[in-house]
């Protein structure tokens, strides 16, 4: 069976990181069964690459969640994407960088450099460490965050910009979107985990943000995010 790596569930959502959640939104869809070991400090530490998710196969370890997805549609079939055409693909996949390489770090400006983000992020992903952890993890993890920022050039802008860089993406998601029930038409494919885990995590997390004010002004966004929970964790 796949173990699948991940942080514990937070912000009553399946994962406060978007990547861990559009991996267990992609095996949930692909119905492909798994488990989820405990979460600890040590997996993280034990991570390939230094960040989660990641799974073990059949004694092999893979990580990043494009990377496991690719290893999942090769051992046991594309469950998802067979029936999308080249336009489709490029299409998904301009859209699945726009989340993860530029919306992504403007949800982690919100929750790791914003003070009512910081409150909300200190408890839900600390709170279990005990002393003297608990001490200097909050502070050492929340800088070097703050760093990453600032080596991607997300950082390197003001508060404003930030916010709207991240509203233009979230514009772009909603308007193609539109009203059809999935991103790429009337069937789901993999381009659904990602966009779910991102829209779930501005939309549904209790960090209040002007990314989420922003996206609140979409009903299509949480209309969707209603249709991937009831389809996908009922
Ligand atoms: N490209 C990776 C990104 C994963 C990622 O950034 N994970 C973050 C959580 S959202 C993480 O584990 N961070 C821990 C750290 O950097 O120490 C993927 O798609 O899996």
């Amino acid at each position: 069976m796949i173990k699948l790596f991940q942080f514990a569930p937070a912000f009553g959502l399946p994962n406060a990181s978007p990547f861990c959640m559009k991996l267990e939104t992609y095996l949930r869809m692909a119905e492909l069964p798994f488990e989820v070991p405990q979460a600890t400090l040590q997996q993280l530490q034990r991570a390939p690459l230094g960040k989660m998710p990641y799974i073990e196969d059949e004694g092999k370890v893979v990580a990043d969640s494009t990377l496991i997805i690719d290893y999942l549609k090769s051992a046991y079939g594309d469950r998802l994407d067979g029936w999308l055409d080249e336009t489709q693909r490029a299409t998904a996949l301009a859209f699945q960088r726009l989340m993860e390489e530029d919306l992504y770090w403007a949800v982690v400006y919100t929750r790791w450099v914003e003070p009512q983000g910081w409150e909300k992020m200190r408890p839900a992903f600390f709170a279990q460490l005990s002393a003297p952890l608990k001490w200097f993890v909050p502070g050492l993890a929340r800088r070097g965050l703050i760093k990453e920022l600032h080596g991607h050039g997300m950082g390197r802008h003001s508060r404003d910009e930030i916010m709207a860089i991240g509203n233009r993406d979230t514009t772009a998601l909603a308007n193609f979107l539109g009203d059809k029930p999935y991103f790429m038409g009337s069937q789901p494919c993999s381009l659904d985990a990602t966009a779910y885990a991102f829209i779930a995590n501005i939309l549904c997390a209790p960090v209040e943000s002007g990314l989420k004010h922003h996206a609140t002004q979409y009903p299509q966004l949480q209309a969707y995010c209603e249709r991937m929970r009831n389809r996908y964790y009922a």
